[in-house]
């Protein structure tokens, strides 16, 4: 049984707020217009912008302490599927799924292209695991996988990374995305030199796994689940080990895994220009690897790192094509209304770095007029583009306010009458 929303209910809920979304789109036209910007240009771009949603972000999120399920939580990747294209039906911008192994295997992955294919949805980037040691499995993660000093346990998370290449292929991904926890807890526990060689020769393995047309994105974290280092903690270490490996091996930016105030813009204007940005997993943090909705707390820094990348666009910088995607835990919200809100607050960054007038900016970078050259980037941010990001969802087929109508649906009532709750707490991020 797939449950979809009912194109009628988005039209009906889209009638009452199509008037309002005209006038606001044409009052903010002619202002654009007295900037020299057309808003349709704007809103075209606005419809192509896509970024994918992780599998694991459907169901409800938790902590090391606790995790509360909430109703009708999608169970396996199928259903996971189905919570997947009503994002994409009502947002209009998240055709791709991210899927993570093993969670989300099956026997029959040929079916499973069937059935993302039947929905609409297309398949982003492979995410390994070898950070979990799965059942009957020969050789533990738990002093690392990688880079682990046994040959038996690198062995074994080489062939699992080899193994998501091969499924990725049948779904039709392009990409394979290598996070590892690998690390340790304690000074003098590692060798921080060896652990990174153990860690580059178990990759190059991996890479000459690689179709031709497949790229492999490495992700930074600066700590947990190791607590005193971590083999690839930062986007040095990351950016070494994708220029050790070759051209298919690009760094990806997951924002939480930064110290709280490092300045990751300047981080992605680095990886752009020597042409390793493979992507991103957005999301938003205080502390830690808060895994909070995306814009949610620093939306000026998400504008910032918009700002960089359509610069990049706008330089026509060689190179220059990264992967975006929601890296999230939702562990007090609807999963599907937290998506849908993030992908909004991520394409409304990449909408407001679209108006910062360029050719100004870089004249008041060349004189030195640091107050101008802040105000033309605060000028963009500051612009309301609510009605160009409704304007392209309608002009898409999608939802003018995805979460109301998504309410207006039942969908969460409906799936949790076929879906019962397993009843169990646990703890953990899935
Ligand atoms: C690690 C991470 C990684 C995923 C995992 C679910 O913190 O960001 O991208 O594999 O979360
Ligand atoms: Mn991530």
């Amino acid at each position: 049984m797939t449950t979809r929303i009912d194109k009628a209910l988005i039209a009906e809920q889209n009638a009452k707020l199509e008037g309002f979304v005209k006038e606001d789109y044409e009052a903010l036209g002619n202002k654009l217009a007295r900037e020299d910007i057309n808003i349709d240009e704007i809103t075209a771009k606005a419809a192509e912008f896509q970024i994918a949603v992780p599998s694991w972000g459907t169901g409800t999120g938790g902590t090391r302490f606790a995790r509360f399920p909430g109703i009708g939580e999608p169970r396996n990747i199928w259903e996971k599927l189905e919570d997947s294209a009503v994002i994409n039906d009502l947002s209009q911008a998240t055709e791709r799924v991210s899927p993570h192994f093993p969670w989300d295997k099956v026997d029959d992955f040929t079916e499973l292209k069937q059935f993302s294919d039947e929905l609409g949805l297309k398949w982003d980037s492979i995410n390994s695991n070898t950070f979990q040691d799965q059942k009957d499995q020969t050789a533990s993660f738990k002093y690392g996988s990688l880079s682990n000093t046994s040959q038996e346990s690198r062995d074994v998370a080489i062939q699992h990374n080899l193994d998501c290449i091969e499924w990725g292929k049948t779904l039709g991904s392009k990409t394979l995305t290598v996070w590892v926890g690998d690390g340790s807890n304690h000074p003098g526990q590692q060798h921080f030199q060896h652990a990174f060689e153990r860690y580059l020769e178990s990759m190059k393995k991996i890479y000459a796994g690689l179709p031709s047309d497949w790229e492999m994105h490495i992700e930074h974290k600066m700590f947990e689940p190791a607590f005193y280092s971590t083999v690839i903690q930062d986007w040095g270490s990351n950016i070494l080990a994708a220029m050790e490996l070759g051209p298919q091996a690009k760094s990806l930016v997951d924002l939480g895994h930064h110290a709280p105030n490092v300045n990751i813009e300047m981080i992605v204007s680095r990886l752009i220009q020597f042409k390793k940005l493979g992507g991103f997993h957005f999301n938003d943090s205080k502390y830690g690897d808060d895994d909070l909705d995306s814009g949610s707390l620093h939306p000026y820094q998400q504008f910032l790192i918009f700002n960089e990348l359509v610069d990049a666009e706008y330089r026509k910088q060689e190179g220059f094509g990264p992967n975006y995607m929601l890296d999230q835990s939702h562990n007090v919200t609807d999963p599907i209304e937290s998506l849908m809100n993030s992908a909004a607050s991520v394409q409304r960054s990449y909408v407001a770095a679209l108006l910062v007038n360029r050719p100004l900016l870089t004249q008041y970078q060349n004189e030195n007029d640091a107050l101008m050259a802040s105000n033309t980037l605060k000028h963009a941010f500051n612009i309301d583009v609510s009605p160009i990001l409704a304007m392209a969802r309608l002009r898409k087929g999608g939802a003018i306010d995805p979460i109301a109508t998504y309410r207006a649906s039942g969908y969460r009532k409906a799936v949790a009458e076929v879906r019962p709750s397993n009843g169990q707490s646990g703890s953990g991020i899935v």
